[in-house]
């Protein structure tokens, strides 16, 4: 990881401070759960920017496994898919893909430190369980940097790194028809956790109030 200015060092270990358990700062993702093989929907949390400086750019770097990754359009920024080889070989279609989206670059702003804001992309998650972590560069005005991009040495506890990367825990399919009973119970769009990836599933009629 780089962190480029000593300013940067000092938010971070101000932000640190803040927040005992750091979950509701640095960049994180707001679902935190996913079902292997499931089109997930990334939603990055800025919680700050550098060092009191503005964010202009944000690249996220997907992880191997992490396919056919779709950013939404954002107003007041433009948008990048990075095309690139694949570090482990895909199928889109029953097909062998090669080569895919590697990252997505959001130009623009720029991001008040003092403010919030997501950045959404959808992507097909692997069929593989465990923690996947999603680098994403911080770019702010006057040249300060923050790279989220470290990972600890073993488990997925980020206690005690400075610039984690966004981790995304990656958990065994359940059975569809739970997690389709569940939503129509719940009357809820979004999961309530534990890997149902609603946007699977019609919604029955009547089912939401
Ligand atoms: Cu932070």
């Amino acid at each position: 990881m780089f962190i480029r200015s000593r300013p940067a060092r000092l938010a971070l270990a101000a932000c640190a401070a803040a927040w005992a358990g750091a979950a509701q700062a640095h960049i994180t993702l707001e679902q935190p759960r996913a079902e292997a093989g499931s089109t997930y929907k990334a939603v990055f949390r800025v919680g700050h920017g550098c060092d009191g400086a503005a964010t202009h750019t944000l690249i996220v770097h997907l992880p191997p496994g992490v396919q056919e990754a779709r950013p939404s359009p954002k107003a007041g920024w433009t948008v990048e898919r990075r095309i690139g080889s694949l570090a482990q070989a895909g199928t889109s279609h029953g097909k062998t893909v090669t080569e895919g989206v590697r990252q997505i670059v959001w130009r623009g702003g720029p991001l008040d430190d003092a403010h919030y804001d997501e950045f959404v992309l959808r992507a097909k998650l692997p069929e593989q369980v465990g923690p996947l972590w999603f680098r994403v560069e911080q770019r702010c005005e006057g040249g300060a940097t923050t790279d989220w991009a470290e990972v600890p040495a073993s488990g997925t506890s980020t206690r005690g790194l400075k610039a984690p990367a966004a981790l995304l825990e990656v958990v065994p399919p359940r059975a569809r028809g739970a997690c389709a009973l569940k939503r129509a119970t719940s009357g809820r769009r979004r999961p309530l956790g534990g890997g149902c990836d609603f946007s699977h599933f019609p919604i029955p009629q009547g089912a939401l109030s």
